[in-house]
């Protein structure tokens, strides 16, 4: 394995490996076999799983009612630069360890912001120097970068719908860099969370103004990114609230419509993220229908909630028939477009031990290769989609048929429904279709 720090980190652990579902060894794949073949792909093709760099490697366990319980050897370094290097060293391990693709970022999770505008911003370059030279030799890419811009106090207004310009301005000048690192890491996306982009209350808010700021910023930060010939796609990731008691981009149809509203639906698309999805009130199947019906189904956000819990818990994924359904979605959609499955996740604060991470990452990345295989039986095995054209037939010819292609007024109608008489009951079949899914899992 190449490790390009000398240190190893994760002791004891070597790579993870595809050993079936007969297996017991806790460090071991039991249904993602990244080299198996699943409609017409490989399943590391379909799935390009990524590790979130700030759950994974930053994220020490904190809430509101203690500190962190994770001691991550790379935090000992006083130096902002040593501690960013020795994390990446264990990112990088970590990630080839897992045998991942890709991984994802925000700006600060890289290193520690400065004290100064132009101190982060050295920090920042000399951090994606040494990144580069990481993925260089483990062959590890870049999913998407972003920008943190919801931590900082300054931001506690909003960044692109701050009320004050001089909070835009710097939210633009952090992106330009945060999208420069993005392009010189090669990274295929680019995604926006507008963590603080709404409002705490509408009292104080001028909500027309600030999303239509919002509007021109994301704008904005395209153009650039295209002039300095960034190729990839830009994604919005929708949350209804938390931090804000409400988020403009609340959910897939309401950044759908603001993306058209705006002339952005050419350059961006969707990264849906399960526990958002919940805290929306859908279900995640229902926000990548939404997402794919307009061709904007870009990447996934993996994780999910606690349905006793009203929060963004961003636990890791294991709920089977969740994700079989979503699943179902992903495959009629033939896939996402430019993304992949980030585990947005993180390990409980009371789970300690350096290989608790792999366990977590091995069990979602089981859970969504088990689910896609799931899918793929129920779609090409089973009498679901037979079952579901059927509910439709009634539009494949005659008169259905002349309305789909917009030949039937509203006059026509009205003499069918005359000629038609009362009609019989047809049934949705709800059970039966829940059935097929319950037999393939
Ligand atoms: C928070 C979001 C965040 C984004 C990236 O709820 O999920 O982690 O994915 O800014
Ligand atoms: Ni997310
Ligand atoms: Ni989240």
């Amino acid at each position: 394995m190449a490790l390009i720090g000398n240190k190893e980190y994760y002791k004891g652990i070597g790579e993870i490996r595809f050993e079936g579902k007969e297996s017991d060894n806790p460090l071991a794949f039991k249904y993602y076999n990244p080299e198996h073949m699943v409609a017409g792909k490989t399943m590391r093709d379909h799935l390009r799983f990524a590790v979130a760099y700030w759950h994974t490697f930053c994220g020490v366990g904190a809430d509101p009612f203690g500190p962190g319980t994770q001691n991550f050897p790379w935090d000992d370094h006083s130096d902002a630069i040593d501690a960013a290097k020795a994390k990446a060293d264990a990112a990088f391990e970590f990630i080839t360890k897992m045998g991942f693709d890709y991984f994802c970022f925000h700006d600060y999770d890289l290193i520690r912001e400065g004290d100064s505008f132009s101190e982060s911003e050295k920090r920042l370059t000399t951090i994606v120097d040494y990144i580069k030279e990481k993925k260089k030799a483990s062959g590890v890419k870049l999913l998407w970068g972003t920008a943190n811009c919801f931590s900082n106090p300054r931001y506690m207004n909003g960044a692109s719908t701050n009320p004050d310009f001089n909070v835009l301005a710097r939210a633009g000048g952090q992106i330009k860099l945060a999208l420069d690192a993005t392009m010189a890491l090669d990274g295929e996306n680019y995604v926006f969370w507008g963590g603080r982009e709404g409002y705490m209350s509408l009292l104080n808010t001028d909500m027309k103004r600030e999303l239509d700021h919002m509007g021109r910023f994301l704008a904005t930060a395209r153009d650039y990114a295209r002039k300095q010939g960034f190729k990839g796609t830009f994604f919005i990731e929708p949350k209804p609230m938390e931090p804000m008691k409400h988020q403009y981009d609340f959910d897939a149809a309401t950044v759908v419509g603001f993306l058209h509203q705006y002339g952005l639906q050419d350059d961006f698309k969707l990264n849906l993220e399960v526990n958002h999805a919940t805290l929306a009130s859908h279900t995640m199947q229902h926000e990548m229908e939404v997402a794919a019906a307009h061709g904007m189904l870009g990447s996934i956000d993996a994780n999910r909630g606690d349905y006793q819990n009203g929060w963004d818990t961003d636990q890791f994924p294991n709920n089977i028939t969740e994700v079989t359904e979503a699943m179902l979605t992903f495959l009629k959609a033939g896939g996402l477009q430019g993304g992949g499955i980030n585990f947005d996740a993180k390990i409980r604060r009371n789970s300690t031990d350096m290989d608790d991470v792999f366990h977590a990452h091995i069990g979602g990345a089981d859970t969504f290769a088990r689910a896609l295989l799931i899918a793929d039986k129920i779609m090409t095995s089973s009498s679901y989609n037979a079952l579901r054209k059927k509910r439709y037939q009634s539009f494949d010819s005659g008169k259905g048929k002349e309305y789909e292609l917009g030949k039937l007024d509203l006059n026509d109608l009205y003499e069918i429904a005359r000629s038609n008489g009362e009609l019989e009951l047809q049934s949705g079949k709800q059970e039966l279709f829940e059935n097929i899914i319950n037999q393939y899992i």
